[in-house]
């Protein structure tokens, strides 16, 4: 049997799960899931830094467009470097809201309670900067193109977020515009363009967040 393996292939069996072993597995991770809050004031407490590069492996397991793995992710722990994404990010962010933002975006953002004011990016021990590579380059300079790179990046910092939420840690997805300027806080190639700058940390002892609602399962599913 092994000798009919063509070659570059490997066996794939996982342990088959019985139908109510799965059920009781998902049940148990849907409690979970559904506990994880976006956090938008954080601790200042310390988090080892083994966690969050176990956190990003879990994420570099993420499936991609011709298994390019089309991610990077620079992880932000210095003071000073974190004062400066942050006053970046302000100064973008006060611009928003005071003038480029339409009244539209701003009552969808109220029940929010956001404004350009982001102590969580010096507050929050890490930050987790996602690059998307929009090609790879070889040693002879040439340009390797990489597939479905938007789709292939979010879904691995889904898996980012849900391994650090299971690992007790608070994540906010904040996607300042333009953000070009973390290539360079990052010292990142050209081929890389910043996806989302993530926040990591404990959540503050007096974070509140929105009381919101999430769809019901009727809401966003459907039969055919
Ligand atoms: N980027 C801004 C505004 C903002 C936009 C959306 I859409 C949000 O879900 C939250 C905030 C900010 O970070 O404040």
């Amino acid at each position: 049997m092994l000798g009919d393996m063509p070659k570059g292939f490997v066996p794939y069996r996982p342990d088959r799960v019985v139908v109510e072993e799965s059920r009781r597995r998902l049940e148990a991770d849907f409690e979970v899931a559904d506990q994880r809050r976006t956090a938008r004031h954080f601790s200042t407490d310390p988090v080892p830094i083994d966690l969050i590069e176990t956190a990003i492996r879990i994420a570099g397991t993420a499936p991609s467009g011709a298994h390019k793995q089309p991610w990077h992710f620079c992880v932000i722990g210095d003071p000073a470097t974190k004062a400066a994404v942050r006053e970046r990010c302000e100064a973008e962010e006060k611009n928003f809201y005071e003038k480029r933002a339409p009244q539209e975006w701003l009552d969808a953002l109220a029940p929010l309670g956001t404004d350009f004011v982001k102590a969580h990016i010096t507050d929050a021990p890490w930050l987790v900067v996602v690059f998307r590579r929009d090609y790879d380059m070889l040693p002879d300079g040439t340009k390797s193109k990489n597939y479905y790179m938007t789709e292939s990046v979010g879904i691995a910092v889904g898996f980012l977020i849900q391994a650090l939420h299971r690992a007790g840690l608070a994540t906010l997805t904040h996607t300042p515009a333009p953000m070009t300027f973390l290539r360079e806080v990052c010292g990142r190639p050209v081929n890389e363009k910043p996806f989302v700058l993530i926040p990591v940390g404990y959540p503050a002892a007096d974070c509140l967040v929105p009381d919101l609602e999430r769809k019901r399962v009727e809401e966003i599913m459907s039969f055919k």
